[in-house]
């Protein structure tokens, strides 16, 4: 086995890029890479060691290769994915489960033996008069307890260029890791490409994750939801060795909020896609760690965290001067951004949706030409882009980034945060009672309506426990039952807010501006420093309307009245009762494993809600 190894990378590889993957002494490593050169029968293969030489090799190939294009400003480029291919595809997403593994019905699964049998069936050949790019990342910080070195293979520049933007490198991590490694491997095809460069056989989509194995297959895709392994599907591992060792892996931004005296706490968020997760990691005033994915270890009696990622592929639709003027200015400057799904001008500037200025009234977009009006094969309008159209750029390049990114120690965590699409539940925020509490009334409970960010209809409300429901690859009720066993056992666990930017009025009128929300994290950090206090409602504490008075004219200079905090900070007892029927029904009927003590906690929220509803 070795031997035959050794002669299909010595073939394949040529001999400099052989060498590049010999200062790795990991047997496991070359044994991977091998049995996909074989299977794939790339053109070429391209070796890469992180050196500025070798990344500048596949940047000018995504133009080369035609995957990307120049825009005016330096630096810029665009990327499109084929107009069916604009969102992760849940329906061909599953975990390989071998025989007698059940992982509960809100998993989707396919039989491991079956799964391997038919992709390994599509990637016979796929890379046939393609390059491929060996690639080396590391999630979380190197050199650091949190870290977890990566190999990408792929025969899409474009997917190792995003992951340049939003990983850390990890050549070096392996060599330094040696055998020793416990690794994580990606292969990855976009398969055959039409004219403009796009997948075409769609309906050959699959995005197969074998935890067994660490391995995650995708192929005949280029969203990089679906394409960009290291993202969710890197995520869908790493829960499952978080089960085994009893850390966490969350889809959670980490942010600074800045205090009184220079103080800075650190904060988590879980927020479903297309739900504002970016734009609260992005809150003037305040600093990023991260937007996306978090990865938390207790050490001692504290909680750490760190940002999986180093980079932002971010929604675009809205972006604009006035609400995100960091974004803005980072996405108007030469720099390394790359966009895609968005209409581009015959002069190589951009537009999309909620963009500043008019749109123009043609260009090139996801549905290749387009003009103002334009209606796809179903007859459906074409708007300038795609509602999840995104685009990918390195944190430090924006002006907000935390100085602690890097920092292998991660950072001290004191208030966790869960928020869905909400209209008539939850009030703006407000802190539970306790750690289990949270879990349960707010993490597990989470509910949002359906977006743009996942194929399928939109607005339908579903059940997304810590938002994370579409990357577990362990069952949902074990996964509850880890969050609380977490932060069961310290003595100040971080505080858990349920946070809520959608709530409307009976009219369908939002309740508050976007802006409000800078004031519900400048009182979540005085919650967690203790310097203000709460009023106490059947389902959490909320805050006293003088102390969102102050903060309102400290943070925004305005003046907050009264009758706003009584609309806004009511409790919704009939929406609140019917939500824990919900949630209940859901975790009973659909779910197996949940801890008993999740029930006991919403059983007893029902009284609390009964008992203020009969005064
Ligand atoms: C999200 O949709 O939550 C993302 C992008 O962060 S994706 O990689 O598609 O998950
Ligand atoms: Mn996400």
């Amino acid at each position: 086995m070795v031997n035959n190894t050794d002669n299909i990378l010595k073939t394949k590889l040529g001999k400099e890029n052989y060498q590049k993957l010999k200062e790795i002494n990991n047997p496991a490593l070359n044994q991977f890479i091998a049995e996909f050169v074989a299977l794939g029968n790339p053109d070429q293969v391209f070796v890469c060691n992180d050196s500025p030489e070798d990344m500048a090799y596949i940047k000018e190939a995504t133009i080369r290769n035609g995957e990307e294009s120049k825009l005016a400003i330096e630096g810029h480029t665009i990327h499109f994915d084929s107009y069916y291919d604009q969102g992760r595809d849940k329906e061909h997403t599953n975990i390989l489960v071998p025989p007698r593994v059940n992982l509960g019905d809100m998993i989707s699964t396919r039989d491991r033996e079956a799964g391997i049998t038919e992709i390994k069936e599509i990637f016979k050949n796929i890379m046939q008069g393609h390059e491929l790019y060996v690639c080396f990342f590391c999630l979380g910080p190197t050199n650091s307890e949190f870290s977890v070195p990566c190999v990408q293979l792929t025969d899409s520049s474009y997917v190792a260029h995003n992951e340049f933007l939003l990983y850390r490198p990890g050549y070096k991590e392996f060599i330094r890791q040696g055998p020793a490694a416990r690794f994580f491997k990606f292969v990855h095809s976009q398969g055959e490409v039409d004219a403009r460069k796009v997948s075409i056989n769609i309906d050959k989509r699959r995005i197969y994750i074998d935890p067994e194995d660490d391995i995650v297959y995708s192929v005949n895709t280029q969203y990089g939801g679906n394409s960009i392994g290291l993202k969710k599907l890197a995520m869908r591992l790493s829960i499952n060795r978080c089960a085994k060792e009893g850390w966490l892996t969350e889809h959670m931004l980490v942010m600074g909020i800045h205090g009184s005296k220079n103080r800075v706490t650190y904060f988590t968020g879980a927020f479903p896609s297309l739900c504002g997760k970016t734009s609260t990691a992005m809150l003037d005033g305040e600093t990023i760690v991260g937007d996306d994915i978090a990865f938390l270890r207790k050490k001692g009696e504290e909680v750490r965290a760190v940002n999986v990622e180093k980079g932002m592929f971010g929604i675009i639709q809205g972006i604009n001067s006035k609400d995100d003027p960091i974004l803005w200015k980072a996405l108007q400057q030469p720099g390394e951004v790359i966009f895609s799904n968005i209409l581009v001008t015959e002069e190589k500037s951009v537009h999309w949706l909620g963009k500043d200025g008019e749109v123009p009234a043609r260009g090139y977009n996801h549905s290749g030409e387009w003009w103002k009006g334009k209606k796809d094969a179903k007859g459906k309008e074409i708007p300038c882009s795609h509602p999840n159209a995104r685009f990918t750029l390195d944190l430090n390049i924006l002006e907000n980034l935390d100085p602690k990114l890097d920092d292998p120690q991660g950072v001290v965590i004191r208030g966790i945060v869960y928020g869905g699409r909400d209209s008539d539940t939850w009030v703006p925020v407000e802190e539970s009672f306790d750690w289990i509490h949270g879990i349960v009334t707010k993490g597990a409970s989470l509910e949002s309506e359906t977006t743009a960010a996942t194929l399928g209809a939109e607005g339908i409300r579903e059940l997304n426990p810590m938002s994370n429901i579409d990357f577990l690859s362990i069952p949902l009720g074990k996964y509850i039952e880890q969050n609380i066993n977490f932060g069961a056992d310290l003595k100040h666990p971080p505080l858990i807010f349920g946070i809520n930017y959608f709530l409307k009025d009976k009219d369908g009128n939002y309740l508050n501006e976007k802006t409000d929300k800078k004031v519900w994290y400048k009182w979540m950090e005085q919650r967690a420093n203790g310097e203000v206090g709460f009023i106490e409602t059947p389902t959490g504490r909320i805050p006293k309307y003088g102390d969102l008075k102050r903060l309102f004219k400290e943070v925004l200079d305005q003046d907050y009245v009264q009758k706003d905090y009584d609309m806004q900070f009511m409790v919704r007892i009939p929406e609140n009762l019917a939500k824990i029927d919900r949630v209940t029904n859901i975790l009973k009927q659909e779910v197996s494993d949940v801890p008993p003590v999740v029930f006991k906690v919403l059983e007893e929220q029902k009284q609390r809600l009964n008992e203020a509803r009969e005064k």
